[in-house]
Formats: structure tokens, C-alpha cells, sequence
């Protein structure tokens, strides 16, 4: 599959699935470099126990272990290299179908992104990302300041803003986060901006109140085009692990998700948590995010995703 211009880093860094790569690897990431891959050997039960115990180390979740174990068998590998092959097809079968990109439609302008996840999860510094890579693809965007909660919420956004030079919309401390994007999306329409990213306060997935209030926020985006918000984003901190599966299953129960954000790869995480969400949930990811720059983010590839987890050969994280 071929690599978007865009995901390309401007320095001399290494590129970001290559930084990933080492970043999961660093400690254990699926540990599956040092298992015992005797040639020869296919699936015996042995190694399908340690294969287990290394998937729910890394936060593959029980379901969706047993799952990847029962294909594997399926596949009745021979050899190490069969069998190596086989787990592959079993993570990309899964992940595969979760790699939608985010496609902006010219049908809908302006095009509304909802951020929302619970507290400290990165919606912000997402929004910062995402106006710089707007940016950089020639659209206009306009922010919403709609944490009206947190101290310095405004401000971290504005400072946002600012870097990428695009407007913010806000209100006084307290105000409606439905007033704030309502007002934002009238000023889009009015300036004929391309994209919206609307911020909100984080919120735990089972504070009802809080909850309502997003619905709330999703109900009054919808009413100067129904079809707003066009994305109600996701974002999650990977390095949480089974406690992500929960807020992506109640997010998505409360205001039907269209898509999800992976943010905190470098937050030693490993990774594995991707695998539980999309067998369980039928939400694409749209990005993931691995540090706090602008341009620490991609679009979610599979291929490389499942490359930068398996890590089967130590030289191929060198090269890239
Ligand atoms: N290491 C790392 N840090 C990140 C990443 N994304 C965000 N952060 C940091 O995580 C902290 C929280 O990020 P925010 O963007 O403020 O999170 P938020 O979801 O907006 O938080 P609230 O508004 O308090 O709910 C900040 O210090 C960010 O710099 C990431 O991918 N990797
Ligand atoms: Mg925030």
C-alpha cells in the first residue's frame, strides 16, 4: 500500500510507522520477537499458550485472544514462517476493515468534526493536528471552543489557533458547549470555511450528565444542516488499555461514534488495544498519534499498523 504525500515528516527523522515500530518494541510490544519460533514448528499447544499470555499482556483482551487463536488454528500452519504468515492475515483480517480515512465531502461545507473522549485523552492536541494538516491540504478550518469547563481551556485551543493561524470561536467560562458550536458553525457557513473542529470538555464515559450534554451538543450541531456533525470523533489515550474498550462502548452507545482517534502510542501502551476495539465495535479508526507536535500524527494504515506490532525481525526495524 502506498504511503500518502502527507504522511511524509519534513526533518530527518525517521518516518512515523518506522518510529512507531521502535516506539512499541522499545519494551515488550506484542513480545512476539522472543517467542519461541522453532523451525519447523507449527501451532502446538505450547506456543499457543505463550501466544495467548503475550496477546492479553498487550491489552489484546480475552475475546478477541481467543479469537486470533482459533483462526490460527484454522490456518494449521507447518512452520514457524507459515505460522508467522498466518497471524498476520488473523490481525489484518481484523484491522483491516477499521482503516477508513476520514473523507472530507465536498458536499458538506462546512464540514463539522465533533472531538469528544474523557479528560486528559488528547482531544485538544488532536485539534491542533488536524488544523495543521487541514491546513497544509489548502482547506480552511475554524476552531470551536466548546470545553467552557476546564481552566484554560480557551487558551490551550487559541494557542492552537494561533500556531496554525486559524480563527477560534469561543464564549465566556461556563457558557452552553451547544451555544459555542452553534456559534461556530453559523460563523463557518457565513465565512464559507471548510471544516469546523469542535472542541469539548472530557467528560468519563459514565457521568450521565455529562453525557446528555454532548447529545445535546450533537442535536444542536444538526440544526443548520442535519447531517452535522458529519464526524463525531473519538479520542482515545492507547496507553489505558481494556479501559478504552469501555469508553469507546459507551461513547459510541451514547452518541453513535463515526469514528475514532488512537492517541499516546509513545505512552507504552502496546498497541494491542486496536485489535480489541476493532473486533468489538464497528468504528474506524481514523488516526493515531504518537507525541505532542503537530505532525505526530498519521491516518491509521493496517498494513503498517500490524507491521510496526509483529516486529518478527529485529533488522526490518532498523530499515524503513
Ligand atoms: N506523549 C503524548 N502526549 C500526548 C499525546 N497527545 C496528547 N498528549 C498530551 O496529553 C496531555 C493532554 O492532552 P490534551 O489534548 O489537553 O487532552 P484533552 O483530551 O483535550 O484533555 P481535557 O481537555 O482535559 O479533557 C497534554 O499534555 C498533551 O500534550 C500523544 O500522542 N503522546
Ligand atoms: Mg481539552
Amino acid at each position: 500500500m502506498g504511503t500518502p504525500a502527507s504522511d511524509q515528516t519534513p526533518d530527518k527523522r525517521p518516518g512515523f510507522f518506522a518510529r512507531l515500530k521502535q516506539r512499541l518494541n522499545r519494551g515488550e510490544g506484542l513480545g512476539l520477537r522472543s517467542l519461541n519460533w522453532i523451525s519447523g514448528r507449527g501451532l502446538d499447544a505450547e506456543l499457543e499458550e505463550e501466544l495467548s499470555d503475550r496477546l492479553l499482556l498487550a491489552d489484546v483482551g480475552v475475546d478477541t485472544t481467543t479469537r486470533i487463536i482459533d483462526g490460527l488454528r484454522a490456518r494449521d500452519a507447518r512452520d514457524s514462517d507459515e505460522l508467522q504468515n498466518a497471524l498476520r492475515a488473523e490481525l489484518l483480517a481484523i484491522l483491516e476493515p477499521r482503516a477508513v480515512p476520514l473523507d472530507i465531502s465536498a458536499d458538506h461545507r462546512p464540514f463539522i468534526i465533533l472531538m469528544v473522549g474523557v479528560n486528559g485523552s488528547g482531544k485538544t492536541t488532536t485539534i491542533g493536528k488536524l488544523a495543521h494538516r487541514f491546513k497544509n491540504e489548502g482547506r480552511s478550518v475554524m476552531l470551536a471552543a466548546g470545553d467552557t469547563y476546564r481552566a484554560a481551556a480557551t487558551e490551550q485551543l487559541q494557542a492552537w489557533g494561533q500556531r496554525n493561524d486559524v480563527p477560534v470561536i469561543s464564549q465566556a467560562p461556563g457558557a452552553d458547549p451547544a451555544a459555542v458550536v452553534y456559534d461556530a458553525l453559523e460563523a463557518a457557513q457565513a465565512r464559507q470555511t471548510d471544516i469546523v473542529l469542535a472542541d469539548t470538555a472530557g467528560r468519563l464515559q459514565n457521568q450521565e450528565g455529562l453525557m446528555r450534554e454532548l447529545e445535546k451538543v450533537v442535536r444542536v450541531a444538526g440544526r443548520l444542516d442535519e447531517t452535522s456533525p458529519h464526524e463525531k470523533m473519538l479520542v482515545l489515550d492507547a496507553s489505558l488499555g481494556q479501559n478504552a474498550m469501555v469508553q469507546a462502548e459507551q461513547f459510541d452507545a451514547a452518541i453513535g461514534l463515526t469514528g475514532i482517534t488512537m492517541t499516546k502510542l509513545d505512552g507504552g501502551g502496546r498497541g494491542g488495544i486496536l485489535l480489541a476495539i476493532a473486533d468489538k465495535l464497528d468504528v474506524p479508526f481514523r488516526f493515531i498519534g504518537m507525541g505532542e507536535q503537530a505532525d505526530d500524527m498519521a491516518p491509521f494504515d493496517a498494513h503498517r499498523f500490524v507491521d510496526a506490532l509483529l516486529d518478527f525481525n529485529a533488522e526490518d526495524s532498523q530499515k524503513e
